[in-house]
């Protein structure tokens, strides 16, 4: 996108293309009370130009010619209390192709152009509305795929983050402030407590950018989702436990071993958690068919990829190699369940046998069947994600906070390098304003249009 004005009127639907119960028509910008009047006829008989902020007007909505389109609803907020900061006019129509794409015609034939993916919140962003933090949090809002994510998007989006990066910014100008005015003193005059009140202040400032930091991963995780791979020998029922943990037949299910071969993904939510499960086709020792030692390689990319591993064997048959085999594929830094799958079936595995390999690692009996062990099979693993997320206070959300704490972080560290070192504090600020500038560039105080552009390019028209 090339630079874009932002003083002019846009437009957009801001409701998912496609038939519904409603459509809501966004527009925003300098004089679009006048713009859209013409086409609303209030059964209040009043101007929509004359409306007070904040209000709903029922009525007409009317081509040129007088013919009505639609019965809408429209809603009026003025500068500078609106979404945008702009004047804002919503307009709520009946959800069908037709009257959305009439109603979005008129208004761009009157002066109002289409507005580009995320400019409603740019504008917002623009107007002071939100830090970039914020703005961000809108799209994970919109994204987010559990309650977890919508739990960490809504905080963010009401601040939390913002207050706490702003309080590193304020530690640092305060550091900044104490360090200028000690400029002015040779380095020996400054008194000992001076001296301990900034190392403190150092310590301080970077226990919380560390915090922030080390919350990343954990982060990414709840958004991302959670990666849960099946494995085990072929016809432990694999297949199985993945569709009935997904209750529809996604994988095919056979007696024929090597049914699956290529890992299948999909999303469910456990214990409010967005996991990625995935079913692999069945490791073995010797595979014969190409397709097979295909399958298998990318069951073992799967695996490597995996945050959490449920090495399913079949209870109804006794413990074989074939079991050690798939087992000792598995690295063992990740978090592994047995699964002893067809606890339907009588139990024919040597649980001795089973424990010798696998130690203590939890184990569940239950049946893709008949569904036995399925809520201790959730609880276990939401268990393991529980663990991973312990709460450590705010938390950033995107590889660009990341990378712009991880500057700061640097910076910082030099400077309190060069602090100890007793170097004269010349050397010590500019890192210090290094670090600021990261911290502003992270919170949005000083931004390039490009990185506008990355960011509010994600975002779907219309909001
Ligand atoms: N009785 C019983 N049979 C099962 C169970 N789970 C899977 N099976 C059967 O075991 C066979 C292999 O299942 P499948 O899911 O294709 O195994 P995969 O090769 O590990 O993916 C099929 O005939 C399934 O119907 C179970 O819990 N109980
Ligand atoms: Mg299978």
């Amino acid at each position: 996108m090339t630079k874009i004005e932002m003083d002019d009127m846009i437009a957009a639907i801001a409701t998912p293309f496609g038939e519904g119960g409603i459509a809501v028509i966004r527009v925003s910008g300098p004089g679009v009370l006048k713009t859209v009047e013409p086409f609303f006829v209030s059964h209040e008989e009043s101007k929509l130009s004359d409306a007070a902020a904040n209000t709903i007007h029922w009525g007409k909505f009317i081509e040129t010619s007088g013919l009505p389109i639609d019965q809408v609803l429209v809603s009026i907020f003025r500068a500078p209390r609106s979404y945008t900061g702009q004047d804002v006019v919503e307009i709520s129509c009946h959800g069908g192709l037709a009257v959305t794409k009439k109603i979005l015609g008129l208004l761009l034939g009157s002066g109002i152009r289409h507005a580009e993916p995320g400019e409603f919140t740019r504008r917002a962003f623009l107007a002071g509305k939100l830090d970039l933090t914020q703005a961000e949090a809108v799209l994970d809002l919109i994204h987010a795929k559990s309650d977890r994510s919508l739990e960490i998007a809504i905080r963010q989006l009401s601040g939390s983050l913002s207050k706490t990066l702003q309080e590193v910014k304020d530690e640092l100008l305060r550091l900044l402030a104490h360090m200028e005015a000690s400029l002015d003193f040779p380095e020996e005059d400054l008194e000992v407590d001076v001296k301990t009140g900034m190392q403190r202040q150092f310590g301080s400032v970077r226990a919380k950018i560390h915090s922030l930091l080390s919350g990343f991963e954990r982060n990414q995780l709840i958004r991302e989702g959670i990666l849960v791979t099946l494995v085990g020998k072929p016809n432990v029922g694999k297949s199985s436990l993945f569709n009935a943990l997904l209750e529809r037949d996604r994988a095919l299910v056979s007696d024929l071993p090597h049914t699956t071969r290529d890992p299948l993904e999909e999303a469910l939510e456990i214990k409010g958690f967005y996991v990625r499960l995935r079913d692999t086709a069945g490791l073995i020792s010797t595979p014969e068919h190409p397709l097979d030692k295909m399958g298998m390689d990318r069951t073992l990319e799967a695996l490597r990829e995996s945050h959490v591993v449920l090495c399913v064997v079949d209870g109804s048959v006794p413990f074989e190699e074939a079991d050690r085999h798939v087992f000792n594929h598995i690295p063992k830094d990740k978090k592994i369940l047995a699964l002893i799958n067809k606890s339907d079936l009588p139990l024919r595995v040597n649980l001795t046998e089973l424990e010798s390999l696998m130690g203590d690692r939890p184990r569940i009996g239950l049946s893709a069947k008949t569904r036995e062990g399925f809520k201790e099979l959730e609880t276990k693993i939401a268990g393991f994600l529980e663990m991973k997320m312990v709460e450590t206070g705010e938390q950033i959300t995107k590889l660009r906070h990341k990378k712009a704490l991880e500057r700061a972080s640097e910076a910082l560290r030099r400077a309190e390098q060069s602090f100890r070192e007793k170097l004269s504090l010349e050397f010590v600020t500019p890192d210090l304003h290094e670090a600021l500038e990261s911290m502003r560039e992270l919170t949005g105080e000083v931004y390039s249009e490009d990185l506008l552009d990355v960011i509010f390019s994600e975002f779907c028209i219309g909001k």
